[in-house]
């Protein structure tokens, strides 16, 4: 932990340069803080309509009232309280956010112990340079100047140093890029996730086909309920912890994005096709994220809210929301499933 925060903060102070490194995430800051200001003037109709239920098989899995109204009336499920600095932005946060994913974790190395330092060695030494020329070449202390204009033995290493370093940046950044796109066992559990305008709904093919309409909570109640203005949703993306999960994302009207920092996962959601990716969350918690695509005047009021459940949990909460729950390894069953949000006469 110190080991990797002390790497950070050495590299940290050119961080901004790293962007050029263009893996996934920008740093993802403070995204509360980007927001406009909570000026509730501005926003008259903010979080009023409970978007309507497109597709919703169950109008039942539709929580009408806050969730706050009904916390035992089906099933055991209570949302679970997020731990702080755990899944979401930390206050002056300024790096990535802690990973709770394999692929989170490994990018995460791959920025900390390879990027930064190669970054921070080649800006230095690039400055170190440039002092150089200036101190040792300036016209006072160097009034005739050299006219050499070739030398083979530094062309040849400034040619092949770099492509030497590139190589090796590559060898890992390939890895991690063939990780991040593995597809998902046979046998996932698939959930899918589609962005509307302005709000998310996560369908259940394999438990059923239900699906569960997700909208920004007011400030006021995000607070009360212990979780992060603008980052809290009225109902969330249940999911278990510790397996890999078919996450599909598509759009119902514009390009949509979903996507979870501390997970590692951002796929745009695109009207008219299926994009998929397999997210694994190695412990329960609660992970936000925030569409990431511009998608019109609410886009930044469409926040993601996923919460990872031991299996036992998850299954609970499937049946509480009317779902079902298949084979004791979810979903291997129903394989072609995914697409459509309908109901398939399950077993
Ligand atoms: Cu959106």
């Amino acid at each position: 932990m110190s080991v990797s925060h002390v790497a950070r903060a050495v590299t940290g102070a050119i961080r901004t340069i790293s962007l050029a490194a263009a893996l996934a995430f920008a740093p993802q800051a403070m995204a509360a803080a980007a927001a406009p200001a909570p000026a509730a003037a501005a926003e008259p109709a903010a979080v009023a309509a409970p978007a309507p239920a497109v597709g919703a098989p169950d109008a039942a899995t539709v929580g009408t009232a806050p969730a706050a109204a009904a916390p035992a009336d089906k099933g055991s499920y209570v949302p679970m309280k997020p731990v702080a600095g755990k899944g979401q932005p930390v206050a002056k946060g300024w790096t990535f956010q802690d990973q709770y994913s394999p692929n989170g974790e490994e990018a995460l190395r791959m920025h900390d112990y390879i990027l930064m330092p190669v970054i921070t060695v080649i800006a230095l030494f690039v400055l170190l340079l440039l002092l150089l020329v200036m101190v040792r070449f300036r016209r006072a202390a160097n009034p005739v100047a050299s006219k050499t204009s070739h030398n083979t033995f530094i062309e040849i290493i400034w040619t092949v140093i770099p492509v030497l370093i590139l190589v090796g940046i590559a060898v890992p950044s390939i890895r991690l890029l063939a990780h991040q796109y593995a597809p998902a066992p046979k046998g996932a559990l698939t959930v899918k996730a589609t962005g509307y305008q302005w709000y998310w709904g996560y369908t259940y093919p394999d438990n059923g086909g239900f699906e569960v309409i997700s909208n920004i909570l007011p400030d006021a109640e995000a607070l009360k309920r212990g979780e992060q203005p603008q980052l809290a949703a009225d109902n969330r993306m249940v999911v278990p912890a510790g397996e890999p999960i078919r996450l599909q994302t598509t759009g119902s009207d514009v390009i949509h994005a979903f996507a979870v920092p501390s997970l590692w996962f951002k796929l745009d959601a695109v009207p008219g096709r299926i994009n998929e990716k397999v997210l694994f969350i190695k412990e329960p918690g609660v992970y936000y994220g925030q569409c990431s695509e511009l998608c019109g005047a609410r886009h930044g009021y469409m926040p993601i809210v996923v919460e990872a459940l031991p299996r036992p949990k998850f299954e609970e909460w499937v049946k509480a929301q009317g779902g079902t729950v298949g084979a004791p390894t979810a979903g291997a069953t129903t394989t072609a499933a995914a697409a459509p949000a309908k109901t398939t006469p399950a077993a």
